[in-house]
């Protein structure tokens, strides 16, 4: 299994949910600005929708979109509970988490990346997340995690999510159980070696 990234991106969930998982795996980086390989090739030749992250699985079958890979690898070993099994009720649950992630949390952080975007465009996205961070701090109640006492990959992601915040001028002060479970995801040693492997500072 191959997961291709670029550094510090939400690939980065991938990679700790890899490591969580035990998954044996090449972590494979893009560069950001050619958008090449190592190997020279284009990304595009691995995955045509030129983001990541992409999963190239061992029969080299491409899967993309965080919402389909963090699942795809939590079921890689489900002793290591990082996704309720399949077919229950709180299975659906994460899937509402990650899909909430992904189209309302991540995407409007991406707006804040793009130096196209006008600052008014800007401040409706950081409106938006902070809203998407209120319903995420009520929502956590006293749990430590998204979804109760385990650990999950949607932690995974919105530890990557929120670790984009500094540069991105997003204060998450206001929301303290957000901070914390962000805290909490960070000191996990599985979050260190991804970080290490990425060659992100510490
Ligand atoms: N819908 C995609 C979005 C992934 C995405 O936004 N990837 C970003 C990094 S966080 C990326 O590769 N951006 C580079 C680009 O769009 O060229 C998913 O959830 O997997």
């Amino acid at each position: 299994m191959k997961l291709y990234y670029l550094q510090g991106a939400c690939s980065l969930a991938c990679l700790i949910s890899l490591i969580e998982a035990g998954a044996k795996f090449e972590a494979i980086p893009v560069d950001r600005k050619t958008r090449k390989l190592p190997d020279g090739r284009d990304y595009t030749e691995v995955n045509p929708k030129g983001y990541v992250p992409a999963l190239e699985l061992d029969d080299g079958e491409v899967l993309t979109e965080n919402t389909a890979v963090l699942p795809y690898i939590a079921d890689l070993n489900p002793s290591a509970k990082l996704a309720p099994p399949v077919g229950t009720r709180e299975r659906f649950r994460l899937q509402e988490w990650l899909g909430y992630l992904n189209g309302e949390l991540h995407k409007n952080f991406s707006l804040l990346f793009l130096p196209s975007v006008p600052e008014p465009m800007k401040q409706i996205a950081k409106d938006n997340i902070a809203r998407r961070l209120a319903l995420i701090e009520e929502r956590l109640g006293d749990k430590p995690y998204l979804m109760g006492e385990n650990f999950s990959v949607a932690d995974a992601y919105l530890y990557v999510i929120l670790s984009w915040r500094e540069r991105l001028g997003v204060d998450i002060s206001a929301f303290p159980k957000v901070t914390a479970l962000y805290e909490r995801v960070r000191a996990r040693p599985s979050v260190e070696a991804a970080r290490k492997a990425e060659g992100l500072s510490a």
